[in-house]
């Protein structure tokens, strides 16, 4: 049986997936992993090239894959990224998907000294909703929140929130 849950926190980035996934994994009631995807493709090269005029990295979907479905078989993940599509379904007990205003999200990817391109690029897909429309393509519905990230106490009302679902699910795994 798995020890945790399987949960994917995806958006846009800016829209605090990192802030959120650090949090959930110190106030979770049972153990989670929090595995930033962006990072582990570059500290194990799990990509084919990296792209300077859009400072991104192109990911090597399969090596990424079988690099991640060994931990993820394992149980107890926090899977932190900006997209969620490539994932399989049967790994995910919850999808979350966090939203924010776009003016708001201009303004944390200028902070982060992203491209102008890059931020139009975000900003735009962050309107058109590709993320949530991506998730809900993706997975069943009855495993998809969205959640908005505007604030601090967005942040703690979403983590509370899925603090909740994660006592549920030990609940419904009790042995
Ligand atoms: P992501 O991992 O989605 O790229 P992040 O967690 O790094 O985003 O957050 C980007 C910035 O925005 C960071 O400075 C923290 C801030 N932020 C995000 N969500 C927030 C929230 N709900 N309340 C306050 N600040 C937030």
């Amino acid at each position: 049986m798995a020890r945790g849950p399987v949960i994917i926190v995806t958006g846009t980035p800016g829209t605090g997936k990192t802030t959120h996934a650090q949090m959930l994994a110190e106030e979770s009631p049972v153990p989670l992993k929090h595995i930033n995807v962006g990072d582990l493709v570059k500290e194990k090269n799990l990509y084919e090239e990296y792209d300077e005029e859009w400072q991104s990295y192109t990911v090597d979907e399969d090596k990424l894959l079988d690099e991640l479905e060994p931990i993820v078989s394992e149980g107890g993940i926090i899977l932190d990224w900006h997209t969620c599509e490539i994932f399989p379904e049967r790994w995910a007990d919850l999808v979350v998907v966090l939203r924010c205003d776009h003016t708001k999200l201009w303004d944390r990817l200028e902070k982060r000294g992203y491209p102008l391109k890059k931020i139009q690029e975000n900003n735009e897909a962050e309107i058109m909703e590709v993320v949530l429309d991506e998730a809900r393509s993706s997975y069943p519905p009855e495993i998809v929140v969205e959640l908005q990230s505007e604030g601090t106490e967005d942040l703690e009302a979403n983590v509370a929130r899925i603090v909740q679902w994660i006592n549920a699910w030990k609940e419904q795994h009790a042995e």
